[in-house]
């Protein structure tokens, strides 16, 4: 298709995958980070456009909209992926961190959309995928920040997908369990426990089924977790 997709997120780990399977097939992918390098280097792969911005602030998810629009004339996906997560018991948790956690998975996540929506209304179509996570449905110790955060992801977006239902735009949401990433600044393949994790490809294909949804069709919510993990 010569469809346009920002992925968030896009340099590493599970935007990564996304980024590859959609110009894969046939996408045109906008790929978003804040650092540049990884991000020139994947956009030679895709032969998309690359946005360096911090999605956590107003100004810059702006420019990821208006950018995609001035460069491609249009967009008909947005990939909400891009988070982060730290893990440590409440009294010992720096009120720092949590902002960092909130200011990127929920708040980023409220500015993509919030960019974007008006033009995928005026357009009656587009489709808003949204990464958050299983524990977006469940709790876990030393999990109060990012969990809360995937929590709050999951209902803006919840919110969202029954505010823009009426105007032809779908809002799908994939809650994957654990992912072999860099993600809480991890390597991949590096802990025995990583080998059975799912690849990012996998949660790819998961973004690429809800894509491929016919017009009729929204895949409200989509589960997928390693066989091995007990939640
Ligand atoms: O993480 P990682 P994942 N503005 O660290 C970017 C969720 N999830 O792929 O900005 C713009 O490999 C960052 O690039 P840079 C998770 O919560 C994961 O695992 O240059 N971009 C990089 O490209 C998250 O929502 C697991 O540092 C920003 C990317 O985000 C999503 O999956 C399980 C940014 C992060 O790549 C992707 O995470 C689960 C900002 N402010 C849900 N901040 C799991 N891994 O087990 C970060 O259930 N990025």
């Amino acid at each position: 298709t010569d469809q346009v997709a920002i992925v968030s997120g896009a340099s590493r780990g599970i935007g990564r995958a996304i980024a590859l399977l959609l110009a894969l097939q046939g996408a045109k992918v906008v790929a978003v980070a804040r650092n540049e390098g990884e991000l020139e280097e994947l956009t030679q792969k895709t032969r998309g456009l690359c946005i360096v911005a911090d999605i956590s602030i107003e100004e810059d998810a702006q420019y990821v909209i208006t950018e995609t629009l001035n460069h491609f004339g249009r967009l008909d996906i947005l990939i909400c992926n891009a988070g982060v997560g730290s893990f440590n018991e409440l009294e010992n948790f720096e009120a720092a961190e949590w902002d960092r956690i909130f200011d990127t998975n929920v708040k980023g996540t409220f500015l993509l959309c919030k960019s974007a929506v008006p033009h995928f209304k005026a357009q009656k179509r587009g489709h808003i995928v949204g990464i958050t996570s299983d524990v977006a449905k469940r709790t876990f110790a030393h999990g109060t920040a990012y969990g809360a955060s995937k929590f709050a992801q999951d209902a803006v977006l919840a919110s969202l997908r029954k505010e823009v239902r009426p105007h032809g735009v779908k809002v799908s949401t994939i809650y994957p369990g654990l992912v072999d990433t860099y993600f809480n600044d991890t390597t991949p393949g590096s802990a025995e426990a990583e080998k059975t994790h799912l690849r990012p490809a996998d949660v790819a294909q998961a973004v690429r089924y809800v894509l491929e949804a016919p017009a009729h069709v929204v895949v409200d919510e989509l589960m997928l977790h390693p066989l091995t993990q007990e939640w």
